[in-house]
């Protein structure tokens, strides 16, 4: 998006997680989440960028992202810069809810969605301690209310596990994310998930991979669903024309941002592929954006969006993000992203500030 900003602030806050969230590629306690305020005309657009505190889940960090903005970006080398898309996506996310401002519309307008007013919420949750512990865990969140459940797997916690829970939960919507633990060679392992009627399998081959998910997608019955794998529009048209997936996840930031993220869902949508919007532990601000994103009309399937309070004992955002006993969010029609920033607490937990190089 190239409109003109006066100044790029970059914060970066901490805020600890309420519970600890477990992957296959680690672990996370306290987040470190750097926020993108564009400045323009007096008016203040803001981002998020998704990426985690070390180079696991993808090659970027907090601290890389950090010189990427610094030194790159809202320069004339931002166009330059290749990969980095979680960096410049948080940019690109506070250009578009600045130019919402400007046109005084919410940010869900600017980015020509509004298909719902209301998004359907499903929730992540991480490995457990024990089976007895994870099934208490999903107990609580049908209870309040959200539709699907997806569960994190890993060699060793995979096939008995989520037997355990389709015993427990017979008629819930579920699927599983492996973070791409996971090669062919696991691929009978991985056909043992086809009796439990998942949704999906999210990503369970490798982060860069797309060709050897088309080889396991014609092994397996239950649809393969791409996280990582899918970074640019064009490993959206190659993984659809391979057979390498059945439905996509969509991140903001995975992508470098909404124009990327509306070219997929494009995309998406003309070859019959449903989507859905991805999260990455974001603070009130990331998650306002994903809820703008998700009312393109491509997301069909209940996303990783869920309710300020499963992740923060405050949010920077007021009100924070609510889920409502369907399981839905109601999307707010406030100008940008439709939430008010808390600047005192945000003030409270910013651990360094810049202005961006021009
Ligand atoms: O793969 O979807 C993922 C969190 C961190 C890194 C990767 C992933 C996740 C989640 C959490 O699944 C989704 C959320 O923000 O609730
Ligand atoms: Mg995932």
């Amino acid at each position: 998006m190239d409109i003109r900003v006066d100044r790029i602030v970059l914060r970066e806050i901490r805020m600890p997680l309420l519970h600890a969230f477990e992957t296959s590629f680690g672990r996370t306690t306290e987040r470190r989440i750097i926020l993108v305020e564009a400045c323009a005309d007096g008016l203040s657009g803001w981002g998020e960028v998704t990426c985690g505190e070390d180079p696991f889940y993808n090659e970027e960090w907090t601290d890389s992202a950090w010189l990427i903005l610094r030194d790159y970006a809202g320069t004339a080398k931002t166009a330059a810069v290749r990969g980095h898309r979680m960096a410049l996506g948080g940019l690109e996310a506070a250009m578009w809810d600045l130019e919402a401002r400007r046109n005084g519309v919410p940010l869900w307008k600017q980015i020509g969605g509004g298909a719902r007013q209301k998004i359907p919420c499903g929730v992540s949750i991480g490995i457990q301690e024990s089976v007895d512990a994870l099934l208490k865990t999903i107990d609580g969140e049908l209870a309040s209310g959200y539709q699907r459940i997806k569960i994190k797997i890993k060699p060793g916690w995979d096939v008995l596990v989520v037997n355990e829970v389709r015993k427990r939960f017979p008629q819930t919507r579920l699927m599983v994310d492996a973070n791409s633990a996971y090669t062919l060679a696991d691929s009978d392992r991985l056909r043992q998930l086809d009796e439990f009627y998942l949704m999906m399998i999210e990503q369970p081959l490798a982060h860069d991979d797309i060709v050897d998910h088309a080889d396991l997608q014609a092994k397996l019955a239950t649809p393969i669903c791409l996280d990582e794998s899918i970074r640019t529009a064009q490993h959206a048209e190659q993984a659809i024309r391979l057979g390498a997936c059945r439905i996509i996840n969509i991140k903001l930031g995975r992508v470098g941002g909404f124009a990327e993220a509306c070219r997929i869902h494009d995309i998406a949508v003309k070859a019959g592929i449903p989507v859905w919007c991805g999260g990455m532990l974001e603070s009130g601000i990331g998650r306002a954006h994903n809820i703008a994103l998700s009312t393109l009309p491509g997301f069909v399937l209940p996303g990783d969006v869920s309710a300020s309070c499963r992740y923060w004992a405050r949010d920077i955002i007021k009100p924070p993000v609510e889920v409502g006993p369907q399981g839905t969010i109601t999307v707010r029609d406030g100008p940008g992203f439709g939430y008010e920033i808390d600047s005192e607490f945000l003030g409270s937990i910013t651990v360094r500030q810049e202005v961006a190089a021009r």
